[in-house]
């Protein structure tokens, strides 16, 4: 089914509820109130699908195996988060568990079960590391000895009472500190533990209202997530490219150019981006993140006429990003 690997796990998570307890209590979570909402649903896997005892943990390779650095390094050019280049992966991913969920049913019969990928109240990295598919890295993302962090992770809850996987108890980051390091934003406070509120990825995703002007020099060109703790990280030369031609760039996102995406209407941003994550934060942030991304760029008469052509965009929040654009060429 293109899974790159499965494990199997219980369904006790108490090892890690208090530390993700720690981190709402201390507001790392910034304004993604879903994150809060559901309580011990998300730690009691039994409470969120009555019967779990087992997940059946997957992970599936998007690294698009092209020049990423290289893009960082065009402040012409927007970056985009790899794993928002191809088809939105949530869909993908749940399409194929539920069919993987069919041919179990169809093997043995009824069982209970529901399917997911980041799409409720799951601990989807300390389930994949007890499920033996990888370490929680220092930079928080799961890395996998042989393949690197560039892939997504999806898991089948179930009743069915399989047989487990060897959990991942070992670290390999050992003394490196490269991801905490490069972090535009600092946003790893601490080995194993990310401010969201600093993290360009939220910035530039999952907030709505305006991006602290605090991180905006640091966001440099990227307007939609961040990559820079895995693109630095020594395990990812080991990446396995991934197999899915649905995660392959569409419509050139991975050289997008800033003044011209700048002047995509809504009807355009939403067809350049169709089927793909980013249509999710919708046109005005998008306009918002790449105003920000402008103001970066080095002065040229494109830029400033590119942004002077949204200066009175009926957007306040568009409005105000494009004014401090202006104000970085001034
Ligand atoms: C919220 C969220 C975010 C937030 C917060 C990030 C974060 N670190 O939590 C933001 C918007 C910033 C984000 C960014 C990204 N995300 Co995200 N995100 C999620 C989501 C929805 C929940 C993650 C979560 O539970 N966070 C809560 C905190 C507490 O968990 P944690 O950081 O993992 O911390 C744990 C450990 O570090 C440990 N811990 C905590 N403190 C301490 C202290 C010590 C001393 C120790 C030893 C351990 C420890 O316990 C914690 C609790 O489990 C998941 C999907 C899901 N449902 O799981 C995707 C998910 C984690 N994201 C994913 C991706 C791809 C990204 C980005 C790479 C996207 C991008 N390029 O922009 C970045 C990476 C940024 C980063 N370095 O984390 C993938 C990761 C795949 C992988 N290989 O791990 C996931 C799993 C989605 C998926 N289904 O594939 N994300």
């Amino acid at each position: 089914m293109g899974f790159d690997q499965l494990g199997i796990t219980d369904a006790d998570l108490s090892d890690t509820s208090d530390k993700f307890q720690q981190w709402l209590a201390q507001g790392f979570h910034g304004e993604m109130d879903y994150m809060g909402i559901h309580g011990d649903k998300r730690w009691r896997p039994e409470k969120l699908v009555d019967g779990t005892i087992r997940v059946i943990c997957v992970r599936i390779n998007y690294w698009p195996n092209d020049e990423a650095e290289a893009q960082l390094d065009h402040p012409e050019n927007g970056y985009v988060s790899r794993y928002a280049l191809g088809r939105d992966y949530h869909k993908l991913v749940r399409k194929r568990l539920q069919k993987l969920a069919d041919q179990i049913q169809a093997a043995i019969g009824k069982f209970g079960y529901r399917v997911f990928c980041d799409s409720a109240p799951v601990l989807e990295k300390p389930l994949a590391e007890k499920a033996g598919l990888g370490w929680i890295g220092k930079h928080t993302n799961l890395i996998n000895q042989q393949s690197g962090s560039w892939f997504f992770l999806g898991e089948i809850y179930t009743d069915l009472p399989l047989p487990i996987d060897t959990p991942i108890t070992d670290e390999h980051c050992g003394s490196c500190t490269r991801c905490i390091d490069v972090c535009p934003t600092q946003a790893i406070i601490q080995p194993f533990v990310v401010d969201a509120r600093k993290c360009i990825s939220y910035h530039t995703i999952e907030l709505k209202g305006s991006i602290p002007v605090e991180y905006r020099k640091a966001m440099g060109n990227r307007i939609y997530g961040c990559d820079d703790c895995q693109l630095v990280c020594p395990w990812n030369k080991f990446a396995s490219p991934t197999r899915e031609i649905d995660f392959l760039p569409r419509n050139n996102l991975n050289e997008l150019n800033l003044s011209q995406s700048f002047q995509w209407d809504k009807k355009t941003f939403e067809s350049k981006t169709e089927g793909s994550a980013i249509r999710r934060i919708g046109h005005e942030r998008w306009l918002r993140n790449l105003a920000v991304a402008l103001g970066n760029s080095p002065k040229s008469k494109t830029i400033i006429k590119a942004l002077k052509s949204r200066q009175d965009h009926q957007s306040m929040l568009v409005k105000e990003h494009v004014d401090w654009a202006l104000e970085q060429h001034r």
